[in-house]
């Protein structure tokens, strides 16, 4: 996991075929377990993305740097998980333009979670966090695939036949029950 954030690419070069088109981040090293779920779907679908940590309250500068950059870097949808006060997604969504998808996570006992569906969820009109269910980290790599889907046809592809292959695990555990 890089611990610095990536050279920003120049403005008007095209960007490299191995730029990362998803940013992947969270507050905490221990939203990783939650979170790599997205990036192992992002790495089946052949998608570029970078994952790091970013907290809204550890490290403010950091997010402010990150959110900034990048569109610049080349990313083109980002997804952030946090639990708790999760500040980072929608803090995040306010220094860029880019889409936030953001995943809540159950790491606190004291709310289930709750806590960090409401701080994603309930963002003012105007700067979004499309937020998916608790702990929705794979969600959160579909919907950003979708969201490249729109300008990609392989990714529209990749999306269909992923779509198909869930279809299929229904229909065997049918098949299997009828035996
Ligand atoms: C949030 O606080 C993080 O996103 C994490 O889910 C939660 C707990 O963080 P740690 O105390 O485990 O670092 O900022």
């Amino acid at each position: 996991m890089p611990t610095t954030l990536p050279a920003a690419a120049a403005p008007d070069m095209p960007a490299p075929h191995d730029t990362p088109l998803v940013g992947i981040i969270m507050g905490s090293q221990s939203d990783l377990k939650t979170m790599s779920a997205a990036a192992e779907l992002l790495q089946q679908f052949g998608i570029t993305y970078e994952i790091t940590l970013v907290s809204a309250h550890r490290t403010p500068h950091r997010l402010v740097e990150y959110a900034e950059t990048a569109r610049k870097r080349g990313l083109r949808v980002l997804i952030a998980g946090g639990g708790g006060a999760a500040h980072l997604p929608g803090m995040i969504a306010s220094f860029t333009t880019l889409p936030v998808i953001g995943v809540p996570i159950n790491s606190t006992t004291s709310f289930h979670g709750l806590d960090s569906i409401l701080s994603m969820l309930q963002m003012p009109a105007g700067v979004p966090v499309a937020t998916v269910a608790l702990d929705g980290a794979t969600n959160a790599a579909v919907l950003a695939t979708q969201i490249l889907a729109l300008q990609n046809a392989r990714l529209a592809d990749v999306l269909e036949k992923y779509r198909t292959s869930l279809k299929d695990k229904v229909m065997r555990t049918i098949e299997e029950l009828r035996k």
